[in-house]
């Protein structure tokens, strides 16, 4: 990217900052406590252990070629020599949440922001905002694929674009950025894995996305995933499964505009509902499915 400005430093709940004109900010390296670099190894070490089994080859892959098992809190700067390398990505350091437009035009611009801090030690399994861990260990490594990083460009693409249109349209592009880039499920020749960062960074969601029998799996469909209400609050009711990688790519090509006018047309399907025309891989038990209150 272009030389960041500094713009100047801010008072912010995690210190004082400098923050940068694209809402960028310095990651704060130096400034990481010894329970810092603690949590991130406790939640490394876990999940380490359990996506062997439960994740793509390709999200492993990329935690490997990245060495974020190194030992504590990893620098971007190092991590930025390999992705730049790799696809042409860079990671940018952020506070949190961005607003949509400035999320969208890092990703268009092959940017992708992490927010620098981490959770702490009595926040392990659940945390309402993206920190560090998710948007590190869950999104990254598969930036490092060429086909997904390509992808994420795509969507941020799509999304300066449906921010024009209005909200009703980045309703249904930010569906199809939850049921795929946080809660995706693959198909593989090991049987379903994950790739989705929500997933891959949650312990609690990556055994219950592959194992439990309760979640509805379907085979992804553009137009019915961006229909598709999805929940915050609890693990997901229904999957989304790719082929590949290449299918993810290869649905974003075309301009998403008539289909935004098509869906404006009728109702949304409930974050739980199956429909006659899905591909059912597993239809879900519904066990402990709460109903109201899905996006
Ligand atoms: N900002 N930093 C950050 N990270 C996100 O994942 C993010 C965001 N702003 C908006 C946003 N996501 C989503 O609401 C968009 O996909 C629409
Ligand atoms: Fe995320």
């Amino acid at each position: 990217m272009d030389t960041p400005r500094r713009v100047e430093h801010q008072q912010t709940d995690r210190g004082y900052v400098p923050v940068y004109a694209t809402g960028t900010v310095e990651q704060p390296w130096a400034s990481y406590s010894k329970t810092d670099h603690e949590v991130w190894d406790t939640l490394y070490r876990r999940q380490r252990e359990l996506l062997p089994s439960y994740a793509c080859q390709e999200f492993l892959d990329g935690v490997e070629r990245f060495g974020l098992g190194d030992g504590g809190i990893p620098r971007f700067d190092d991590l930025n020599k390999v992705l730049g390398k790799a696809t042409g990505w860079e990671l940018v350091a952020v506070e949190g949440l961005l607003p949509d437009e400035v999320f969208f035009d890092h990703l268009a611009n092959r940017r992708f922001p992490v927010s620098w801090w981490i959770r702490k030690p009595d926040q392990l399994d659940y945390l309402a905002e993206p920190d560090l861990f998710h948007d590190l260990f869950g999104h990254v490594p598969l930036l490092l694929n060429p086909v997904f990083a390509d992808y994420m460009q795509a969507y941020g693409k799509g999304g300066m674009k449906a921010h024009a249109i209005g909200p009703e349209a980045l309703m249904n592009l930010t569906r199809l950025y939850w049921y795929t880039v946080e809660f995706g499920l693959i198909r593989t020749e090991r049987g379903l894995r994950i790739y989705g960062a929500g997933i891959v960074s949650s312990k609690g969601e990556s055994i219950y996305s592959i194992d439990s029998a309760a979640p509805n799996r379907l085979g992804f469909d553009l137009e019915r995933v961006m229909n598709t209400r999805y929940r915050i609050d609890t693990f997901q009711q229904t999957y989304f499964v790719i082929d590949n990688f290449e299918q993810l790519f290869d649905a974003t090509g075309p301009d998403f505009t008539p289909i935004y006018a098509k869906l404006a047309q009728g109702e949304a399907v409930a974050a739980g509902d199956v429909l006659p025309t899905d591909t059912i891989y597993q239809r879900g038990t519904r066990e402990g499915f709460v109903s109201g209150g899905d996006n």
